[in-house]
């Protein structure tokens, strides 16, 4: 959450600073700001604006030249979305600006002194008690202005400072909250993620909790909070430019539900191995008698990727026999669990940095537990902190709600179930109709895709709904989920999922022909207990709409889906729901890769 962005070099910085910013805003847009200044230059000139980057960006005056600056997109956590709150925060002379990511947890305190000593706060913000501290500090040098600032909050931060008198440099530091440096040729970059180096960079260094860093046009170092020197490889980033791009979709999340063929493929590619019925997957750092001692699994994730673990854990329960459960990541690190060696933990994030999916690995590796991760970005600190893990492979997802990145990560779930079923006891057999059935998948995907316009109409239909019921049984569950809380994301209609084997237990009590019902059929052993529950609903003159593999009579509505194999069917019936969603919300006029109140990335508590 929260984007900055910040560069150094020879460049006129506006305008670069302002395309990053567009990059980023996914993190957050409820409000943004600019400071920029350059070695000839008097002091720091600043532009801040409530609303969306476009908003800053016609208030930024035609002559706004300089050569070094900073800038922030915003999602609030202290103090309301406003001019006065958006980033960079000014000390009370001008001369320190700092742009930062993350909450400063006693904020209270520091102000109430800061008060006390005659400051004036302009903001609401916990981040301006930094920008008083460090223009407040008497060392001689910014970096030790900002080390000694830093010594007095608690809390997490990705931040970057400038200071009018050290115009040569800006400096950044990080401690929960991600900073990455974007390495150019008498040029230096610095984001709190790659979407914006990308099309100036290759070369990044991603800064660890504790480190610091000085970037002058020509020249990086990188230290600790207490002042060592660490060393700072860059490494090359795969990722295009062209990957943030809407490559002609109207929205990312259009662009990114029609990716997931390919994206599929991607977190097959080079993993399957026919020769003995199973799959490599090699980053896991777990060797064939480690992975049969494994006696539970217990998967964390949040929101979409807390979905995608659910399946997960069916699927390793139901392939490898190991008893396996998900967790929400927020509630787990906070309820003392009791932390078992033998048991394997799975650490599930898009961007591998949700802040409470971090926290719960730190805890476990605190507690001597095995932590893996299951990630999409390469190289984040979930994925530098877990012992091992599986990169997904879906490619940038800038959306704010998850679509490929989920089906990718429930793939890679399929992938690890398979692996850890083949060294236990799933069958040859078994082994080979699995991966026949994950090899089918991109061309039932694409298949599914091509519904779009069925889909469509049905969703224009549920449009007005003030309220929607999502039910599966089992595999048909977490998809109920999942399905659920896009919808809602997006549209902000509100919908329930409820397992279908509940419904008579309460939910029924609301079916009537205002509530239509979503429900997850899918040919397998449990399709007459489903279609049952369909009846009920039908009794009570529920409308419904199914989707199954076959029509469903007493559904007003069924998405035909093409069946896999039975276990990975959970795979390919969250895909027309993804559909779905989109076109309820489009339907709406809903602002789809933005949600109201939301962010991707949710490096915060
Ligand atoms: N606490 C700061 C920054 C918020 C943030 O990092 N959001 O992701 C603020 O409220 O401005």
């Amino acid at each position: 959450m929260c984007g900055i962005v910040g560069y150094i070099g020879k460049r006129d910085v506006a305008p670069l600073l302002l395309e990053g910013l567009q990059r980023l805003e996914y993190r957050g847009y409820d409000s943004a700001g600019i400071v920029i200044t350059s070695p000839k230059a008097s002091g720091l000139k600043m532009v801040k604006a409530k609303g969306r980057v476009r908003d800053l960006e016609a208030k930024v005056p035609k002559r706004f030249a300089g050569t070094t600056g900073i800038a922030h997109t915003r999602w609030a956590t202290h103090g309301a979305p406003s001019d006065e709150n958006a980033h960079p925060h000014l000390d009370s002379e001008g001369k320190v600006a700092v742009v930062h990511n993350g909450i400063i947890d006693n904020a209270t305190e520091l102000r109430a002194k800061l008060v006390a000593d005659g400051i004036e706060f302009l903001s609401e913000t916990d981040t301006e008690v930094l920008v008083h501290l460090v223009a407040r500090s008497q060392a001689v040098t910014l970096e030790e202005k900002v080390r000694e600032a830093l010594r007095h909050v608690e809390g997490t931060y990705g931040v970057a400072v400038m200071h009018a008198d050290f115009s040569d440099r800006i400096v950044v530091a990080r401690n929960g909250s991600p900073v990455v440096l974007g390495i150019g040729e008498k040029e230096m970059f610095v984001a709190s993620d790659i979407a914006a180096l990308v099309s100036h960079t290759r070369q990044i260094v991603t800064l660890e909790d504790g480190e610091m860093a000085t970037l002058k046009a020509d020249d990086f170092r990188t230290y600790t909070t207490e002042g060592s020197r660490t060393t700072a490889t860059p490494t090359t980033v795969e990722w295009e430019a062209e990957s943030y791009d809407m490559g002609g979709h109207d929205t990312y999340m259009h662009k990114e539900i029609s990716e997931q063929s390919d994206a599929v493929d991607r977190v097959l590619r080079g993993r399957i191995d026919d020769r003995f019925s199973t799959v490599h997957l090699g980053g896991l750092n777990l060797d064939a008698r480690e992975a049969r001692g494994i006696r539970r699994v217990k998967i964390l994730g949040c929101g979409t990727s807390y979905h995608a673990g659910m399946i997960g854990a069916q699927l390793i329960e139901e392939l490898a026999r190991i008893p396996a459960d998900a967790e929400p990541a927020s509630e787990f690190r906070y309820r003392n669990p009791v932390v078992d060696p033998d048991t394997l933990y799975v650490a599930v994030s898009q961007s591998g940095e949700t802040y409470d999916v971090l926290a719960a690995v730190q805890e476990l590796k605190r507690k001597g537990a095995r932590v893996l991760g299951v990630v999409n970005v390469v190289g984040s600190a979930i994925a530098r902190e877990a012992d091992g893990g599986m990169y997904v492979h879906a490619g940038p997802e800038v959306c704010v709600v998850s679509t490929k990145c989920f089906t990718n990560t429930v793939v890679a779930f399929a992938l690890l179930a398979l692996h850890l079923g083949r060294i236990r006891d799933l069958s040859v057999s078994d082994g080979k109709r699995l991966i026949a059935g994950l090899r089918k998948l991109p061309a039932q995907i694409a298949a599914i895709l091509e519904t779009e316009e069925e889909i469509k109409k049905i969703a224009e239909e549920y449009a007005g709904a003030q309220s929607m019921m999502f039910i599966g049984r089992v595999r048909g569950y977490p998809v109920a989920l999942e399905a659920s809380l896009k919808l809602k994301e997006i549209s902000y209609i509100h919908a329930e999922a409820y397992p279908a084997s509940e419904l008579k237990h309460g939910p029924l009590a609301l079916i009537e022909p205002a509530l239509p019902t979503v429900a997850i059929v899918p040919d397998d052993e449990l399709l007459e207990k489903n279609r049952a529950a369909l009846e009920e609903i039908k009794a009570r003159s529920g409308r419904i709409l199914a989707v199954a593999h076959r029509e469903q009579e007493k559904a007003d509505h069924t998405i035909v889906v093409p069946k896999n194999e039975t276990e990975l069917d959970p795979i390919l019936m969250g895909i027309p729901l993804q559909l779905l969603a989109y076109h309820t919300a489009l339907a709406m006029g809903r602002d789809i890769d933005k949600p109201r109140n939301l962010a991707k990335s949710v490096t915060v508590e």
